[in-house]
């Protein structure tokens, strides 16, 4: 080979060297700098927890992420406009959402998924959450989430022992458009009708204000005085119950099952006035959106349509145990 040409090849090779996608910094070598977008559900520490996990593996692949404004109340009214905001930033390779309701979101989704951006739902999914079969909701990539359904069922098991398994319960839920709390009523449903001797006697909805769930509750408690056991679907719920419950003196009378490992859950489980508290794990979510996300734009790898991260029951009997403190969720 000729001198001259023996240069300019290195001098190519030594250009080549030089771009992006071989440079070092903070990529690895080889490796596509990837932004994903996240847009939570609503401003509630089970969120915050999730946005941690993103945060958490995000810096550990290289991936930059964005965060939408978190809606301070549940719903596509408050959300959609919030991820239009964050849409609009521009830049974003994926996109981690929670959406608030199976249907309305589907369109604005739909939108964002045919500009060539993709979508996985966490926490909640759209329509009946089987993207593997030809629907209008079938396009995001996966849904990645707890499994509410059997939750639901095992708290209404757990709930039937707390109450000798006779008498009367009711459950605060919080929206009928949400899949996680449309699948842990049901669930629950599902495990007392196992308990011959218990009835349900009413499934409210408090829209996921704390406020509606303790009025909802203190009419239950009036109308039914004999009440056992309530069931709390989420954060909200739950501690808008407990609060009902305790103002009509009945604290520790009235079995109180409740979703979400909130510092506040714990404590009042630890303080006697409710008796059982299911925790998800969400930062292990947002944790596997990332590296699902990360796959797909960087390898192609198209993630399994469901991914399901388990969850964990507090008692009063484990509730001190060190192992267990690592399942509250942080802020
Ligand atoms: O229970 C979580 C979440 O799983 C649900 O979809 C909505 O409510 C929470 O965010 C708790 O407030």
């Amino acid at each position: 080979m000729k001198r001259s040409l023996v240069l300019v090849l290195a001098v190519a090779l030594a250009a080549l060297m030089a771009m992006p996608l071989f440079a070092g910094g903070s990529q690895e070598a080889g490796k596509k700098s990837v932004t994903i977008a996240f847009m939570p559900g609503v401003a509630d520490p089970f969120y915050y927890t999730m946005e941690k996990g993103i945060r958490a593996k995000a810096k550990a692949l290289g991936v930059n992420i964005v965060v939408g404004d978190y809606p301070d109340s549940w719903g596509p009214e408050k959300q959609v406009p919030n991820l239009q905001a964050l849409m609009a930033k521009g830049g974003i390779d994926l996109l981690l959402i929670a959406p608030t309701s199976n249907q309305a979101l589907v369109a604005p989704l739909k939108a964002i998924s045919d500009k060539g951006i993709p979508v996985i739902t966490v926490d909640t999914y759209l329509g009946d959450g089987d993207y593997s079969k030809p629907s209008a909701y079938s396009f995001p990539l996966a849904y990645i989430g707890t499994d509410n359904k059997l939750g639901g069922k095992q708290v209404a098991e757990h709930l039937a022992k707390l109450i000798g398994e006779k008498g009367k319960v009711y459950v605060v839920n919080t929206n009928p458009d949400a899949s996680s709390v449309i699948d842990r009523g049901n669930g629950f449903k599902e495990g007392i009708a196992e308990f011959p001797n218990i009835t349900l006697v009413g499934m409210d909805y408090c829209m996921d204000n704390q406020q509606k769930a303790m009025e909802l509750t203190t009419a239950a408690l009036q109308k039914n005085p004999d009440l056992a056991g309530i069931f709390g679907v989420n954060v909200f719920s739950a501690q808008g119950s407990a609060q009902a419950v305790k103002n009509a003196g009945l604290a520790g009378a009235v079995k109180i099952a409740s979703w979400d490992a909130t510092q506040t859950l714990i404590d009042a489980l630890k303080g006697g006035d409710i008796d059982l508290v299911l925790a998800q794990l969400p930062g292990q979510i947002g944790s596997l959106g990332v590296d699902a996300g990360y796959k797909y734009l960087t390898a192609k790898t198209a993630p399994q349509k469901k991914i399901i991260p388990g969850f964990q029951f507090f008692t009063k009997d484990n509730v001190n145990d060190p192992a267990m403190q690592q399942y509250i969720y942080s802020k």
